[in-house]
């Protein structure tokens, strides 16, 4: 039998760790006409390494350089800058919940992109339009999706979450018998909020993802957390490893924001360079001299709130 890998973005957090898993399910269970095979870029981060550990499933093996020919399956992505090369390989189905990225394929193929919270929703609905009952779905698999659910909506919490989000959550944590989603959403984002043995620029790439907006290179970095003055505390450090990327990898611009899950607020981290303008332009704040961190409210989504604002006017 033939081989075909499932893979999502780099520097996997929850979604696009779990999203291989729970399409390999469906797919080697319902389809079974390949040998399919989740696998993550890098290591997940830490919160998706808790929330496999606590479900029992192993981590997807790693790997991010593929013979040509092979077949992928791409989740949670559409951005090249986030995969590996792909011009030899064939891209049989794409499963996700972003703006189109622009990647391209040699063959005709199954594309589901919806406006959903999760990737792992979109499997969802893909699974029931496909025939596969709720009760088919096992109860780890299930985790696996409410997990994801929760991670990226921040337990709905986020302006990406959607009623079909809601549904699907309550239906899978059900089913994998998380009795109370709150608490275990708490114990998700606490160990996510781990920061004790991160290098600065760990910190900052942790949860990056790179873009090009007119003519620049532009990275945008979120770090989620529940307890965000551990991050405060570590300003000039976050700053300076910035000006080390900026330099080392040759990027126009970095953006780096720490978000309050509790609170559901966002702050960017103050450079007292020209990117700052981006901010003070797109979010409508002030930035005085001596400002560290100035908090822009209620901003969560770097898909629905930041990038959207930052692609119009970095140019
Ligand atoms: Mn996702």
């Amino acid at each position: 039998m033939d081989t075909t890998y499932i893979i999502g973005h780099k520097n996997p957090d929850t979604d696009a760790t779990v999203s291989p898993i729970i399409a390999a399910w469906y797919f080697n269970n319902y389809v079974a006409d390949n040998a399919y095979i989740p696998l993550v870029q890098n290591a997940p981060n830490k919160e998706a390494v808790f929330v496999l550990k606590k479900l029992g499933i192993e981590l997807p093996a790693q790997q991010s350089s593929f013979k040509p020919g092979t077949k992928l399956i791409i989740v949670d992505t559409t951005n090249p800058a986030e995969l590996f090369d792909t011009s030899e390989l064939e891209i049989v189905g794409i499963y996700d919940h972003h703006k189109l990225g622009g990647l391209k394929t040699s063959k005709p193929l199954e594309v589901i992109v919806q406006p959903v919270g999760s990737t792992a929703t979109v499997l969802y609905q893909y699974f029931s339009i496909n025939g596969i009952s709720e009760e088919q779905i096992p109860a780890d698999i299930a985790g696996l999706i409410a997990s994801a659910i929760i991670s990226d909506t921040l337990n709905l919490k986020s302006p990406t979450a959607t009623k079909i989000d809601k549904e699907v959550l309550r239906v899978t944590a059900n089913k994998a018998g998380i009795s109370d989603i709150d608490a275990y959403a708490q114990d998700m984002f606490e160990a996510k909020s781990d920061i004790s043995d991160l290098m600065p620029e760990q910190i900052i790439t942790y949860d990056s993802k790179e873009y090009t907006f007119g003519n620049n290179r532009v990275l945008i970095g979120v770090f989620e957390t529940v307890k965000p003055e551990k991050l405060f505390e570590k300003y000039v450090e976050l700053a300076g490893a910035i000006e080390k990327l900026k330099q080392e990898k040759g990027y126009n611009h970095i953006f780096f924001f720490v978000i309050d899950v509790l609170e559901q607020t966002g702050y960017y981290l103050v450079q007292q360079n020209p990117t700052d303008k981006y901010i003070k332009e797109g979010f409508g704040v002030q930035i005085a001299p001596t400002d560290r961190f100035v908090e822009l409210k209620g901003v969560v989504s770097r898909k629905k709130q930041i990038v959207p604002v930052l692609e119009k006017i970095v140019v």
